[in-house]
């Protein structure tokens, strides 16, 4: 089967949308750090479509930070991949031509360097994940972490996003204004990556931190689409839609949405045109999707683990699971947020749920699991903070607590196999459970934790009863904690 390339692109089946403008035209405007497959099925969409409408400005220049892989990939069929948006048997397909290059940073770093200093480029964006921040758990930087710390000590040469945003900066004139705009899914991201990167420079630049608080842009963005990574079975699938074999392709919901803060520092591409929001205030809808969404979808992945679902639909068909996430989701988590005038809450929860049970998207449970050291303080920790703050009790979410904790301690679903925890900040919370004797005392030890103990000032009670939801886990496993009605 032949691999996808411009060569290629007239023996497509005709059901596959391309782009329509001459690519040779496409003039980079953005670098984009982290190429994974949310960036191409998300912001890349969304340029794609600026680029369709003539504006030839927004070319993009992906960059890899730690692995190569996606960056040959793309590079081997001339940077062009698919992107599929599939639910039950509707499936709409579009090649992209947005992302024009892409660069491994450790092998292209004086490329990547001039790059961001040039001019045209008035956008750096970033999908780099959570981890990828450098965020200590007091929010501020974790200039400890080795890779901050090398590249503290050798700002030329830097290995992270902050260390190489601030090396492009450092190289670019300075009357040509630059955004740094952050996609990943942390609180008022926009400021938070500003509050690093001013931070990360002040230490050994003084004129290039003013620099950053004073000139760039930063602003806050809401990101949501489901984008699974992709499997063999969903590179097969999108092989014998295509007849030609994309190594890049991407199988994902039809739902995007994207709310963009109006506070750039240059030009940017008409991202509303394609749908986006372009808002003044990101921050309700931010917290809205980081809790509802994201903040159940971590529910759904641990209790899916657990239970051996290896797919979030997997996890959804289990009623046990479903009524849970329910209860998470429109119990606790709503009740926490203040809504955005005019939005319909519910109706937001209802599709949250349909969007979960989409059953062609291969969503792993395990993929999900990812990280919850960084995820949960953000999905979870202020939703409880501020109820405990005001006296209130949530029980789902308490609970879910727990069945995280007894995920991470066990590290076996409940049929026994060994769980695959990817995590680094795992093993230090997993030591305090097991160090303690107690259910009771290693939920303590967790709330002790910076990352905890940082988030809001916890009462003994709540301590005492996500003691009780472990021990129940533990002798009773998910049935156990969960066979029961749940007084909300
Ligand atoms: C997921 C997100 O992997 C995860 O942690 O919760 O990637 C989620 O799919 C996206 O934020 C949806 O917009």
């Amino acid at each position: 089967m032949s691999l996808l390339s411009a060569d290629l692109l007239q023996t497509l089946p005709s059901n596959v949308d391309r782009p329509t403008y001459d690519r040779r035209c496409v003039r980079t405007g953005i670098v984009h750090l982290g190429l994974g497959a949310f960036h191409r099925a998300h912001q890349a969409i969304y340029t794609d479509a600026a680029l369709e409408r003539g504006d030839m400005r927004w070319g993009t220049v992906g960059v890899e930070l730690r692995r190569r892989h996606t960056v040959d990939l793309l590079a081997a069929q001339d940077h062009l991949y698919t992107v599929t948006e599939r639910d039950g048997d509707t499936a709409r397909t579009r090649l992209v031509g947005a992302v024009h290059g892409a660069l491994f940073a450790p092998e292209s770093l004086p490329a990547l360097l001039q790059l961001i200093a040039d001019p045209a480029v008035s956008i750096v964006s970033l999908t780099v994940t959570e981890k990828g921040y450098y965020r200590g758990a007091d929010g501020r930087l974790d200039a400890n972490a080795p890779e901050m710390r090398q590249d503290l000590a050798t700002p030329g040469s830097p290995r992270t996003a902050l260390g190489v945003i601030a090396a492009g900066l450092a190289l670019r004139p300075a009357d040509a204004p630059l955004t740094v705009l952050s996609c990943d899914n942390m609180p008022s991201n926009g400021d938070a990556l500003r509050a690093l990167l001013v931070d990360y420079t002040e230490r050994f630049n003084g004129a290039l931190a003013r620099r950053v608080r004073d000139d760039v842009g930063f602003p806050n963005s809401m990101v949501d689409r489901i984008v699974p990574a992709a499997t063999p079975e969903s590179l097969d699938w999108a092989q014998a839609r295509l007849g030609a074999r994309d190594r890049a392709a991407i199988v994902c919901e039809p739902f995007s949405q994207w709310v963009v803060e109006d506070r750039f520092a240059g030009p940017r591409p008409r991202w509303e045109e394609a749908g986006a929001l372009v808002t003044n205030d990101v921050r309700p809808y931010e917290t809205m999707k980081l809790r509802l969404l994201n903040g159940s979808h971590s529910a759904i992945a641990y209790l899916g683990q657990l239970r051996g679902r290896p797919t979030v639909a997997d996890a959804m068909a289990d009623p046990v699971i479903a009524t849970f996430v329910d209860g998470v989701m429109t119990r606790d988590l709503l009740a926490t947020i203040d809504v955005p005038r005019g939005y319909d809450a519910r109706g937001y929860c209802g599709t949250l749920m349909r969007r979960f049970r989409n059953p062609t998207l291969a969503h792993r449970t395990e993929q999900i699991a990812m990280d919850g050291t960084q995820k949960v303080p953000l999905r979870w920790l202020p939703a409880l903070a501020e109820s405990a703050a005001a006296n209130v009790e949530r029980p789902y979410l308490e609970r879910a607590l727990a069945i995280w904790l007894h995920y991470l301690t066990t590290a076996r679903d409940e049929q026994g196999r060994a769980l695959t925890i990817s995590d680094p900040g795992a093993p230090s919370l997993t030591a305090r459970i097991r160090g303690a004797g107690s259910p009771a005392d290693a939920v303590e030890a967790v709330f002790a934790a910076p990352a905890f103990a940082q988030a809001g000032a916890w009462p003994d009670a709540l301590i005492r009863r996500i003691g009780m939801h472990l021990s129940m886990l533990r002798e009773g496993g998910t049935d156990g904690l969960l066979g029961t009605r749940i007084a909300a």
